[in-house]
C-alpha cells in the first residue's frame, strides 16, 4: 500500500492582464476588477493551504514578465512563503510569458519551489519523509512541441506527472498516449477541459479567472486526490471572482417595456440567488419573434432598460453589473417596405442585393476616414463571410432606425431576411 497523498493544479493565472470589454467601469467595481486576478489565484494558494496538500502544480503563464509590473512577482513571492511554512511544495513551468529565468534575479524564490524553464523533459521525484511518492516529469512551453512523445515514465515509478504548458492545442489532447504518466497536468487553455483514458487523466485547469466576455461561466483549479491504492479523483474548484455571464432572452417584438422588465428581473433574480461572494458581469442579448415593431429597437429605450438594471440590481459589490443591452435583428421586415417608392425602400433593396449575392464585395474601407490606417483597413476591408450576414442586418437595422422612425408595420406579411 502507497501513501495516499493530494495535489493541486492550475494554470494561466496571468495576473497583469484585466478585465476587459466593459465601456465603462463603475465605481464601486474598479477595486474588485482591478484584484480580481490576484483574488482568484489567493483563493488557490488559501485552498492548498487549507487542504494541506504535498504540492501545487503551476502549469504556466502565471504573469507576463516582461510587461508586470512588480506586482506580481511580489504577490506570488509571498504567497509561496506562506507555502514554504506549511513545508507545501511548487512545480512551476514556464508557459509563453513566464520563463522562470526572467523572474527578477535579485529576488531570490524560496526553496520549496521548483522551476522549468527549459523545453527539454526534467524528471523530480516529490518524496514524503523518505519516501517518493509522485514523479514530476516537467518541461517549460516549446513552441515546435507537435506531440507529448517527450514525456513518457517507467510502469513502476511511483504516480508519473507531466507537467507542461501548450498553445492552442499545439499537440491534439485526444492522441495522448498514455505513456505510463497518471496525470497529465497542462497549462495553455483558458477554459478548463479533461480527458479520462485507461488509468490516465489529461487535464487543463483553465485560467482561474475569466477576463474577457468569451471568457464566461466558472473558472477555477483543480484540486486531486490520490487515495492508497493509487486511485485518482479530480475535483474542479471555482476561484473567480468576477464571471462573465451572458444571457439571452426570447422576447416578443412587441413586448411592452414593463413586460420585459418582468422577464429580465426574474432573470436577474435568479442569477443572484445562485451566486454569492462574486460579482457577475452581464451581457443581455434579446432575440426577438414576430413582426418587426419600432419601439423596443428605439435606442433610448434600450438605454433606459440598461440603466433601470443597473439601478435595481447592480449597486452592490457583490451584486449583478449589466454591462450592456442588445437587441438582435428581427427574423423578418414587413415587405411593403422593400417595394416602398422611398429612401427606406431604396436603401432596403440595396441592403437585399449584398444579402442575396456574395460576389458584391462589401468594400467598407471606402466609408473609412481617411485617417485610418491602412494596416487597419486589411482587417476590415475585407470582411469574414461568416460575418457578413450579421453586418449585412446591422447595417439594415441602422437604415431603418434614421429612415423609418415612428412608423408602424402595416402588412401582415414579411420577408425573410431583415
Ligand atoms: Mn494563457
Amino acid at each position: 500500500m502507497a501513501e495516499s497523498f493530494k495535489f493541486i493544479h492550475a494554470s494561466d493565472f496571468h495576473l497583469d492582464a484585466s478585465i476587459q470589454g466593459l465601456a465603462e467601469i463603475p465605481s464601486h467595481l474598479k477595486q474588485i476588477l482591478a484584484n480580481a486576478p490576484y483574488d482568484a489565484a489567493t483563493r488557490i494558494f488559501d485552498l492548498a493551504m487549507a487542504e494541506r496538500v504535498d504540492f501545487v502544480l503551476l502549469a504556466g503563464d502565471l504573469y507576463n514578465m516582461e510587461l508586470a509590473g512588480p506586482r506580481s512577482a511580489a504577490f506570488l513571492l509571498s504567497q509561496f512563503e506562506r507555502l514554504a511554512e506549511k513545508n507545501i511544495a511548487v512545480y512551476w513551468c514556464a508557459g509563453t510569458v513566464d520563463p522562470p529565468d526572467r523572474w527578477p534575479s535579485s529576488i531570490e524564490l524560496p526553496e520549496n519551489v521548483v522551476t522549468f524553464t527549459s523545453s527539454y523533459v526534467e524528471q523530480v521525484a516529490h518524496r514524503r519523509g523518505g519516501e517518493v511518492i509522485a514523479t514530476i516529469h516537467a518541461s517549460g512551453y516549446e513552441e515546435s512541441r507537435r506531440t507529448s512523445a517527450d514525456f513518457s515514465a517507467d510502469i513502476n515509478d511511483p504516480f508519473p506527472i507531466a507537467l507542461t504548458h501548450v498553445v492552442n492545442d499545439q499537440f491534439d489532447s485526444t492522441a495522448i498516449e498514455t505513456q505510463n504518466i497518471r496525470y497529465w497536468a497542462l497549462g495553455g487553455r483558458h477554459k478548463a477541459n479533461k480527458l479520462e483514458k485507461s488509468g490516465s487523466a489529461v487535464s487543463y485547469p483553465g485560467t482561474p479567472q475569466g477576463r474577457l466576455p468569451r471568457e464566461s461561466g466558472p473558472r477555477g483549479c483543480k484540486i486531486c486526490r490520490v487515495d492508497s491504492t493509487g486511485k485518482l479523483k479530480i475535483q474542479a474548484v471555482e476561484t473567480d471572482t468576477v464571471r462573465w455571464k451572458p444571457q439571452k432572452v426570447a422576447i416578443a417584438e412587441n413586448v411592452k417595456k414593463q413586460e420585459l422588465k418582468d422577464v429580465l428581473a426574474e432573470r436577474a433574480m435568479k442569477i443572484a440567488a445562485d451566486t454569492n461572494e462574486i460579482t457577475i458581469l452581464i451581457n443581455w442579448f434579446l432575440t426577438t419573434t414576430g413582426e418587426f415593431h419600432p419601439s423596443i429597437r428605439n435606442h433610448e429605450w434600450s438605454a433606459e432598460l440598461l440603466e433601470w438594471l443597473r439601478d435595481e440590481f447592480g449597486r452592490s459589490d457583490r451584486g449583478i453589473w449589466s454591462v450592456k443591452l442588445e437587441i438582435e435583428p428581427p427574423d423578418s421586415l414587413p415587405i411593403t417596405w422593400y417595394e416602398e417608392d422611398t429612401i427606406l425602400g431604396e436603401y432596403l433593396r440595396a441592403v437585399g442585393r449584398y444579402q442575396s449575392d456574395d460576389s458584391l464585395k462589401l468594400a467598407l474601407h471606402d466609408y473609412l476616414p481617411n485617417s485610418v490606417e491602412v494596416d487597419l483597413l486589411a482587417g476590415i476591408g475585407h470582411v469574414k463571410n461568416t460575418s457578413r450576414e450579421e453586418i449585412l442586418r446591422a447595417a439594415a437595422m441602422v437604415g431603418i432606425e434614421y429612415l423609418a422612425a415612428g412608423r408602424e408595420p402595416k402588412e401582415v406579411e414579411t420577408t425573410q431576411n431583415a
